[in-house]
Protein backbone atom coordinates (compact mmCIF):
# COMPACT_ATOMS: atom_id res chain seq x y z
CA UNK A 1 0.00 0.00 0.00
CA UNK A 2 1.49 3.33 -1.25
CA UNK A 3 1.26 6.57 0.79
CA UNK A 4 -1.58 8.44 -0.90
CA UNK A 5 -3.80 4.82 -0.72
CA UNK A 6 -2.77 4.63 3.01
CA UNK A 7 -4.09 8.45 2.99
CA UNK A 8 -7.06 7.96 1.10
CA UNK A 9 -8.61 4.36 3.37
CA UNK A 10 -8.08 6.45 6.55
CA UNK A 11 -8.72 10.12 5.56
CA UNK A 12 -8.70 12.90 8.00
CA UNK A 13 -12.09 13.24 9.39
CA UNK A 14 -13.14 16.33 11.43
CA UNK A 15 -16.40 17.39 12.20
CA UNK A 16 -17.15 20.84 13.10
CA UNK A 17 -19.97 20.79 15.79
CA UNK A 18 -22.22 23.22 15.37
CA UNK A 19 -21.86 25.61 18.26
CA UNK A 20 -24.56 25.26 21.22
CA UNK A 21 -27.89 27.28 20.80
CA UNK A 22 -29.06 28.23 23.74
CA UNK A 23 -33.16 28.52 23.24
CA UNK A 24 -34.10 28.23 26.92
CA UNK A 25 -34.88 32.42 27.18
CA UNK A 26 -33.50 33.88 30.12
CA UNK A 27 -36.81 35.17 32.87
CA UNK A 28 -37.53 38.28 32.12
CA UNK A 29 -36.59 39.77 35.73
CA UNK A 30 -39.22 42.62 36.55
CA UNK A 31 -37.48 44.79 38.72
CA UNK A 32 -40.41 46.04 41.46
CA UNK A 33 -38.20 49.28 42.25
CA UNK A 34 -40.80 51.49 44.10
CA UNK A 35 -42.82 51.27 40.62
CA UNK A 36 -45.85 52.47 42.83
CA UNK A 37 -48.76 54.60 41.68
CA UNK A 38 -50.99 56.85 44.25
CA UNK A 39 -54.01 58.90 43.14
CA UNK A 40 -55.08 62.21 44.46
CA UNK A 41 -58.56 63.31 43.92
CA UNK A 42 -59.72 66.99 42.99
CA UNK A 43 -63.20 67.50 44.11
CA UNK A 44 -64.73 70.29 45.93
CA UNK A 45 -62.11 72.37 45.44
CA UNK A 46 -59.62 69.86 47.33
CA UNK A 47 -56.96 67.87 47.02
CA UNK A 48 -57.32 64.67 48.91
CA UNK A 49 -55.66 63.54 50.58
CA UNK A 50 -54.04 66.65 50.94
CA UNK A 51 -51.17 64.98 52.51
CA UNK A 52 -49.53 61.90 51.08
CA UNK A 53 -45.67 60.02 52.08
CA UNK A 54 -44.59 58.21 49.25
CA UNK A 55 -41.33 56.49 48.38
CA UNK A 56 -38.81 57.91 45.68
CA UNK A 57 -39.75 56.99 42.32
CA UNK A 58 -43.40 56.88 42.82
CA UNK A 59 -45.81 58.12 40.26
CA UNK A 60 -48.56 60.30 41.70
CA UNK A 61 -52.02 60.89 39.55
CA UNK A 62 -54.37 63.89 40.38
CA UNK A 63 -57.35 63.50 39.10
CA UNK A 64 -59.79 66.15 38.77
CA UNK A 65 -63.03 64.55 39.74
CA UNK A 66 -64.45 68.45 40.00
CA UNK A 67 -66.89 70.45 37.54
CA UNK A 68 -64.70 72.92 37.37
CA UNK A 69 -61.14 73.26 36.17
CA UNK A 70 -57.98 72.48 38.24
CA UNK A 71 -54.46 72.78 37.96
CA UNK A 72 -51.77 71.41 40.07
CA UNK A 73 -48.35 73.35 40.49
CA UNK A 74 -45.90 72.59 42.25
CA UNK A 75 -44.53 75.92 44.87
CA UNK A 76 -41.05 75.02 43.97
CA UNK A 77 -42.33 74.96 39.99
CA UNK A 78 -40.71 71.73 40.15
CA UNK A 79 -44.01 70.43 38.61
CA UNK A 80 -47.06 72.04 36.83
CA UNK A 81 -49.97 70.41 34.88
CA UNK A 82 -52.00 72.32 32.60
CA UNK A 83 -55.56 73.27 33.28
CA UNK A 84 -57.45 69.55 33.80
CA UNK A 85 -60.87 70.25 33.29
CA UNK A 86 -63.61 67.33 34.29
CA UNK A 87 -61.81 63.90 34.18
CA UNK A 88 -58.32 65.46 33.64
CA UNK A 89 -55.32 64.01 34.45
CA UNK A 90 -51.79 65.22 35.69
CA UNK A 91 -49.30 62.78 37.05
CA UNK A 92 -45.60 63.71 38.22
CA UNK A 93 -42.74 61.25 39.44
CA UNK A 94 -41.01 61.80 42.89
CA UNK A 95 -37.65 60.62 42.29
CA UNK A 96 -35.94 62.75 45.05
CA UNK A 97 -36.47 62.83 49.17
CA UNK A 98 -38.46 66.18 50.27
CA UNK A 99 -41.67 67.41 51.24
CA UNK A 100 -42.80 68.94 47.95
CA UNK A 101 -46.25 71.96 48.46
CA UNK A 102 -48.45 72.20 45.54
CA UNK A 103 -51.46 74.33 44.78
CA UNK A 104 -53.82 75.33 42.66
CA UNK A 105 -53.14 78.32 40.60
CA UNK A 106 -56.60 78.62 39.79
CA UNK A 107 -57.72 78.71 43.50
CA UNK A 108 -54.14 79.09 45.49
CA UNK A 109 -56.47 78.43 48.52
CA UNK A 110 -56.29 74.55 47.44
CA UNK A 111 -52.69 73.42 48.66
CA UNK A 112 -51.70 69.60 49.39
CA UNK A 113 -48.42 68.20 49.87
CA UNK A 114 -46.57 65.57 48.64
CA UNK A 115 -43.96 64.15 50.98
CA UNK A 116 -40.71 61.47 49.41
CA UNK A 117 -39.31 59.50 52.27
CA UNK A 118 -37.62 55.79 51.89
CA UNK A 119 -39.53 53.73 53.55
CU1 LIG B 1 -58.60 74.91 41.36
Amino acid sequence: MDAAAHAAAHGVFTQTEPAQTRTAEAPAVAIPVAAAQTMVSIDNFTFGPAEITVAPGTTVTWVNNDDIPHTVVATDKSFKSKVLDTEGAFSYTFTSVGEFQYFCSLHPHMTGMVRVKVP
